[in-house]
C-alpha cells in the first residue's frame, strides 16, 4: 500500500510497494520532544530552550525522520495548561528548529496553538483530539501542513475511566472516518491526513492490543497512512511488568510490531535505538 502524505515543506511516499520484491515495509520514525517543565533542567526558559534544541539535533542525527515537539503533557489525568502558557514552551522551540532540515510536528489540542504554529512554519499539526475543537479545523485549512488525527473518546484528564466499547476497531475506524469527512468537507486534501488509533488513550491493555493486530485493517478501510505511538506506554509496561524507565526493549518490539502490521509512521522516544531496530528487522523482508 502506498501514500503520498504533503508535511508542509515535505512529501512523503510511504509504505512498501507491496507485491514488486520492493524493500520490506519501512516507516518515518517520529521523534518526541517534550518541551513542559516535568522535561525542563533547572535554569530557566532559556536554558529549557538550549536543552531542548540540542536533543532535537540528536535525535535528526540518530536518525528521526521529524520531531514532534509538545508543550502539554496530555498523559492520563494531567492538567491542561493555558495557551498562553502552551506558546511559550513550543513557539521558541519550533522557531529555533525551523533550520534542522525536518519536519516539524506540533502535539496540540488547542486551535490557537494550531494557528500560531502554522504561521511559524510547522510542517505538520499531531492532534490527539483529533480536530474535534471548534475552530481546529479553521486553524489549519489554509496551510499544507500534515495533519495526525488521533483517536480518543475522552480528554486526558477524564480518560481513565476507561471507555467501554463493544468493537474497539470498528469503533475506532468509524470515528476517524467522521473525522476525515468533517475534515476534507472543510476542503483539507486527503494527501494531507495521517491518522492514528490512539494507543493508551482511554484503552485497556486489550483493546490496545486489538487495535495493533488491526493497524493493517485501519489503513485498508480508510486508506490512509497510520501512525503508532506505543513508546514507553503503560501497555507496554503491562505487558513486560516494567516501570516506565524499563520500557525500552517491549517499547522496541512494539514499533516493530506495528509497522510489521502496517504502521507508517512511529512515534517514539528512543530514536537511535528504533532506528537501529528498523534497520536489522527490515533485513529479513518480513511485511
Ligand atoms: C500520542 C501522541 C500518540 C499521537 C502522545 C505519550 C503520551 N500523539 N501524543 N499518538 N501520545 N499522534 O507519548 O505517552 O500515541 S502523548
Amino acid at each position: 500500500m502506498r501514500h503520498f502524505l504533503q508535511c508542509g515543506r515535505f512529501g512523503y511516499s510511504l509504505g512498501a510497494d507491496a507485491g514488486t520484491g520492493g524493500d520490506a515495509a519501512s516507516a518515518l520514525v517520529m521523534g518526541i520532544l517534550n518541551v513542559t517543565p516535568d522535561s525542563f533542567s533547572d535554569g530557566g526558559r532559556f536554558q529549557s530552550l538550549e536543552f531542548a534544541i540540542s536533543r532535537a539535533e540528536e535525535m535528526v542525527a540518530d536518525g528521526a525522520d521529524m520531531i514532534d515537539i509538545g508543550g502539554e503533557s496530555t498523559r492520563p489525568g494531567s492538567a491542561p495548561v493555558s495557551v498562553e502558557e502552551e506558546l511559550q514552551r513550543v513557539m521558541p522551540a519550533l522557531y529555533a528548529l525551523r533550520g534542522l532540515g525536518k519536519p516539524l510536528s506540533v502535539d496540540t489540542l488547542k486551535p490557537a496553538v494550531m494557528r500560531e504554529a502554522v504561521i511559524a512554519g510547522a510542517d505538520m499539526i499531531n492532534d490527539v483530539n483529533g480536530f474535534r475543537a471548534p475552530g481546529a479545523i479553521d486553524a489549519v485549512r489554509d496551510s499544507d501542513c500534515g495533519l495526525c488525527i488521533m483517536h480518543m473518546v475522552a480528554t486526558p484528564a477524564t480518560m481513565q475511566q476507561q471507555a467501554q466499547y463493544t468493537d474497539v476497531v470498528a469503533e475506532v475506524i468509524d470515528f476517524l472516518a467522521g473525522r476525515i469527512e468533517a475534515l476534507t468537507r472543510a476542503g483539507i486534501a486527503r494527501n494531507r491526513l495521517c491518522i492514528d488509533p490512539g494507543f493508551g488513550f482511554g484503552k485497556t491493555v486489550a483493546h490496545n492490543v486489538a487495535l495493533l493486530r488491526n493497524i493493517g485493517r485501519i489503513e485498508r478501510e480508510l486508506d490512509l497512512p497510520v501512525l503508532a505511538g506505543l513508546s514507553r506506554k503503560s501497555m507496554i509496561g503491562a505487558i513486560t511488568g516494567r516501570p516506565v524507565e524499563q520500557r525500552l526493549a517491549g517499547s522496541l518490539a512494539g514499533a516493530l510490531a506495528a509497522v510489521a502490521q502496517g504502521a507508517a509512521l512511529i512515534r517514539v522516544h528512543d530514536v537511535s535505538e528504533t532506528v537501529d531496530a528498523l534497520k536489522v528487522w527490515q533485513q529479513a523482508g518480513t511485511q
